[in-house]
């Protein structure tokens, strides 16, 4: 018996380069996944579909076990299988991976239809593809449930959320929120001051950086009275720098800001120069998600500067979708930390969690029928 080993693409790359090669009696012998370390779609792994296949020479001998093995399924027996269908053994195994594969194209165009990143989409339906036929080659049964664990498990090393404000930390925080004006910043600091004071007891006091005397202080002070605690409002680095001070004994600082014009040069430079007193713990960039994705990308270029470390996004409860959420958390590579989901305060924060953003990355119908393909008769 003459083997040979092919690497493809596809199962059915590989049948066709088999076929030239062997010609059409050949046999599979076995097929598995590889990958391969290339650079594809800025990523360094590529998976490979690697078939070993042989022809049986004439004089077959009694130790030669091609009995047992299967010609290669021709394109019409792939796509029309029956439950007498020839084909089993490995063959199976292949025209699992194909299903796979099909239902797996079907998966990434309509997360292109919902408006996901070309390489975001693709990065994902590799990611579904690796733990499906690994627990296809382990004989793992396919669940839907574990499937969604794995790929939660994995889209969180993609698309990170960081959790909320962690308020086991014994030494101070001072979290500081920018972003463009209008983005619901002050109502966040709200939300954020009211959930770390009454629902953690923590001791908090607010600042508001407002050089230009914006109306934002008077509505950040409303919001302190109402849920009763300190504010101070900072005209100048110096000002911050004696509200700190003034607030050495609280556990929790939040720090609102004035956000003008993001195009604002100067607006900028004065940031930072605040951001250098103040020196946060965590500065949260604060955005909607209803924003458009190119948009985002320059609000995030000018304020990468200011030492960003998590987002947030705001009016969730205006957009239908996430796809300015998923975009935006993987271009920017921040931690999603909070999202913005009403007007209310405080009800109306969420801490971002993967289960939300796997739901809308890979919806349940996705999934379903992804594993449906998967068991379908052969
Ligand atoms: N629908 C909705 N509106 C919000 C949300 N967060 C803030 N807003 C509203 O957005 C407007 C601007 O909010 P504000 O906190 O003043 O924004 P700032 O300029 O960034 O401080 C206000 O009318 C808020 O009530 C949200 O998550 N959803
Ligand atoms: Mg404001």
């Amino acid at each position: 018996m003459r083997i040979k080993t092919y690497e493809a693409d596809t199962i059915q790359d590989a049948m066709d380069q088999i076929k030239q090669d062997l010609g059409p009696n050949a046999l599979i012998l076995n097929t598995r996944q590889v990958t391969k370390s290339v650079k594809w779609f800025g990523l360094a792994k590529k998976h490979m579909i690697e078939v070993v296949a042989g022809i049986a020479t004439p004089k077959k001998t009694e130790s030669d076990s091609s009995s047992a093995l299967v010609p290669i399924p021709s394109p019409d027996v792939l796509d029309t299988q029956s439950e007498n269908s020839v084909v089993e053994g490995k063959t199976v195994e292949a025209i699992a991976l194909r299903n796979i594969r099909s239902a797996l194209d079907d998966v990434y165009q309509r997360q292109i239809e919902r408006g996901i990143n070309k390489e975001l989409s693709q990065r994902l339906v590799y990611l579904l593809d690796d733990i499906i036929s690994n627990s296809v080659s382990h004989n793992r049964e396919l669940e839907t449930k574990t499937i969604r664990q794995d790929f939660n498990d994995r889209l969180s090393q993609v698309i990170q959320v960081s959790g909320g404000v962690d308020f086991s930390v014994e030494e101070q925080q001072i979290i500081s929120l920018v972003g463009p004006t209008g983005v619901g910043k002050t109502t966040t600091v709200a939300k954020l001051a009211a959930v770390s004071s009454v629902l953690n007891y923590k001791k908090v006091g607010l600042i508001s950086i407002d050089a230009y005397r914006i109306a934002a202080y008077d509505q950040l002070k409303t919001y302190a009275e109402i849920i009763g605690l300190p504010v101070e409002l900072a005209l100048s680095p110096q000002g911050a720098r004696d509200a700190i001070d003034k607030f050495a004994d609280q556990d929790i600082i939040i720090v609102d800001s004035v956000g003008r014009s993001p195009n604002h040069q100067v607006h900028m430079a004065e940031l930072h120069g605040y951001m250098q007193v103040i020196r946060p713990t965590e500065v949260h960039l604060t955005v909607s998600a209803s924003v458009k994705f190119e948009d985002l990308v320059r609000i995030v270029d000018r304020y990468r500067t200011l030492d960003v470390s998590r987002i947030i996004f705001t009016k969730l409860d205006e957009t239908v979708t996430l796809d300015t959420v998923v975009n935006g958390a993987y271009y920017t590579k921040y931690p999603i930390s909070y999202l913005g989901v009403g007007q209310t305060v405080p009800d109306d924060l969420e801490i971002a969690e993967i289960e939300r953003i796997s739901s809308f990355l890979l919806t349940k119908q996705d999934l379903d029928k992804v594993l449906e393909r998967l068991n379908e008769p052969i």
